[in-house]
């Protein structure tokens, strides 16, 4: 497998810690984002949605979504699971991963790519070009609020987001709480069980950030 991935972005950023977490490493490619290298011919050749991360598989195969990659590597290197322990689990993991993309990651997704200047255009990953609607930043924002409010009640009692043991849905979570930095946002201080799960979750990455 080779991994095609631009670390300091946010979705890429989600393999980065998998692969922290699990403490193994893939032959990688760094696609330059801020040199505009997603639209490179070489790279569509790659992944025709000019989005990183993707993956190529031995057999030709691509797979062009942090979660999908994120599992084949954990099926492949089996050694602290982060995708459950039996059926159960595992399907609370992909709950919570798409409930973490679409009610944590787009609000904040939105409320950067339609105000930010460099993104003029470029308000949606993908190799259309589409224009931005400011009326999404205040959406993204009301979003976000009530997103940390969820988290904060879910969290309560517990020490990782699903079972008992970290799993991708903690790591998600995590690149949620650094990718809200981006837009000058971060968790509430009253947010105190997701405060809490916060700090001991960046011990169980070993203080790993970028
Ligand atoms: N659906 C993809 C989305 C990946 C994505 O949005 N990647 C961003 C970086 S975080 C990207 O490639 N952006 C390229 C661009 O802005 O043109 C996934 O789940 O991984």
């Amino acid at each position: 497998m080779h991994l095609y991935t631009y670390d300091p972005a946010p979705n890429p950023k989600r393999i980065y810690y998998v692969l922290k977490y699990k403490g193994v490493e893939v032959p990688t490619t760094q696609i330059d984002l801020a040199a505009q290298e997603q639209f490179s011919d070489e790279f569509k050749a790659v992944n025709e949605r000019c989005s990183v991360p993707a993956l190529t598989l031995e057999d030709g195969r691509v797979l062009c979504s942090a979660l999908a990659i994120a599992q084949y590597i954990d099926s492949q290197f089996p050694n602290k699971p982060i995708f459950g322990r039996d059926d159960v689990e595992r399907a609370e993991v992909i709950d919570w991963t798409h409930r973490l993309f679409v009610d944590g990651y787009t609000p904040i997704q939105d409320m950067l790519r339609n105000r930010s200047k460099h993104f003029e255009n470029r308000a949606v990953v993908g190799r259309v070009n589409v224009p931005q609607i400011p009326d999404l930043i205040a959406r993204g924002k009301l979003r976000l609020d009530d997103f940390w409010q969820v988290m904060d009640e879910h969290l309560e009692g517990r020490d990782f987001v699903v079972t008992d043991i970290p799993t991708m849905a903690d790591i998600d979570l995590y690149c949620v709480c650094e990718f809200s930095a981006w837009v000058k946002e971060q968790v509430p201080e009253q947010a105190s069980n997701l405060q809490r799960w916060l700090h001991s979750f960046k011990e169980v990455l070993g203080g790993v950030s970028r």
